[in-house]
């Protein structure tokens, strides 16, 4: 893995009405042709992304987007892919012709703010851009010639200067360490394993470990015993995949603090607590109710697949009966999800916070309980509450401030 996955760079969301350069400007800032350009309005359909460094900054992705205002049928299908593709957004360019903003724009603003979504307004067409600082309706604004390339770098600037102040990169697991003791990381190699790579969530917590000047040993959890006699004292957390969870619960002694990679991604990407409290909505379920499983990403199941065979296996075991399941992959989580009793998401480990965040706020809004792979199988497990424990440990300490989080209109 050679590159900063897309889940942890800040998404940067081109936004506004049709024809004002957003597209020009996607293909200036990344200095080669990224989306298509034309005078012809509404040439954008779908959002495109593009990963780039935006120095002093570093790794960011791009999304150009739909044009707002379309009212056309497919134009309004165009604009909720572009709300869509906002629900990611760490940092939004409202692209507009001229200062005197036209009111679906000053509507865009507001919309933004509610959503805690900073926003640089971008001036384009300008022949001769201003690089004095300047502000409409309290965003920052900024004047380029998309075309010609006048004004993007201080654009650049600008956009790195903003992701500096606003964009937090919060911690996975050092926030929990003293940085003493040995962190151990138990990850099976089975059938499921990719060939010749950890997966992501692992190699992010290793990394995070190093980060925070922590030691770490990796091992399988059939290594996991021999592993904890070539230590000279009890590590000082153990984090295993949550498939085998009791396997290594069983190894270890009961004080030392153990809890699982999906455990600290969902603490990661979103509000662990809120899906700790879906695991209180089993005991509502009943059969035949409706249960939405949601996969972040495409990827081929497996034979015993966690999402299509585990999950469904022991959720109709703890009903005594059949309950009826859909499957929902990629972005598409915005289907009715009134229609559910439960929904059951994966670890999100292809999403940004933004959108796990967006995800979780929308079932709230539902009213429908949400749980992730991780916690639901450390409770069928029997050591949710063990697993739990290193983590709370820091959730009383808001070590993630509300400003980082946020809220759909
Ligand atoms: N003169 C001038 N023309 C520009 C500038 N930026 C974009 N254009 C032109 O404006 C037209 C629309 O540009 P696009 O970048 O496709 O606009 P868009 O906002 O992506 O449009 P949609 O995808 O249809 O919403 C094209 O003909 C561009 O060449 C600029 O800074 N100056
Ligand atoms: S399905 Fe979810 S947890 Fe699995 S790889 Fe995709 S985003 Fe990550
Ligand atoms: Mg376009």
């Amino acid at each position: 893995m050679n590159k900063t996955p897309q889940a942890v760079r800040p998404h940067i969301v081109i936004l506004g009405r049709c024809n004002v350069g957003k597209s020009t400007l996607i293909n200036a800032l990344c200095e080669q042709s990224v989306a298509l350009v034309s005078s012809q309005p509404g040439t954008t359909t779908d959002p495109v992304s593009k990963s780039i460094e935006i120095l002093p900054y570093g790794p960011v992705v791009l999304v150009d987007t739909a044009g707002l205002d379309d009212d056309t049928p497919l134009g309004r299908e165009r604009v909720k892919l572009t709300e869509r593709a906002l629900r990611k957004a760490d940092l939004s360019l409202l692209v507009v012709e001229t200062h005197a903003l036209h009111p679906l724009e000053q509507e865009i603003l507001t919309r933004l703010a509610k959503r805690h979504v900073h926003c640089l307004v971008v001036v384009n067409c300008h022949d001769e851009p201003s690089q004095a600082a300047a502000e409409v309706s309290g965003s920052p604004v900024v004047e380029v010639n998309a075309l010609t390339g006048q004004g993007v770098r201080a654009l650049r600037e600008h956009i790195a200067a903003m992701l500096n102040s606003t964009y937090e990169e919060l911690p996975l697991v050092r926030d929990l360490l003293t940085g003493k003791g040995v962190s151990v990381l138990v990850t099976p190699i089975d059938k499921a394993a990719p060939r010749g790579r950890l997966i992501l969530p692992q190699v992010q917590i290793l990394r995070d470990i190093l980060d925070g000047g922590g030691i770490a040993l990796v091992c399988r959890e059939t290594e996991l015993a021999t592993a904890l006699t070539q230590l000279s004292a009890p590590p000082e957390l153990v984090i295993t995949d949550s498939q085998v969870f009791q396997a290594v619960s069983n190894v270890l002694p009961s004080d030392v603090p153990l809890t699982s990679f999906s455990i600290l991604m969902a603490r990661y990407k979103g509000d662990l607590q809120a899906l700790v409290r879906g695991v209180g909505a089993l005991a509502d379920l009943r059969p035949l109710d409706r249960v939405l499983i949601v996969e972040g990403c495409t990827h081929h199941s497996q034979e015993d697949d966690i999402s299509r065979v585990k999950i469904p296996r022991l959720l109709e075991g703890r009903v005594g009966g059949e309950l009826r399941f859909t499957w929902a992959m990629g972005p598409n989580f915005t289907a009715d999800i009134r229609d559910y009793r439960l929904i059951v998401h994966c670890g999100a480990c292809m999403l940004n916070r933004r959108e796990m965040v967006s995800r979780l706020e929308q079932a709230a809004q539902a009213g429908v309980p949400i749980v992730n792979y991780g916690v639901l199988l450390a409770h069928f497990s029997g050591v949710l509450e063990r697993s739990l424990a290193p983590a709370l440990l820091s959730l009383s300490d808001t070590v993630f401030p509300p400003a980082a989080i946020a809220y759909n209109s």
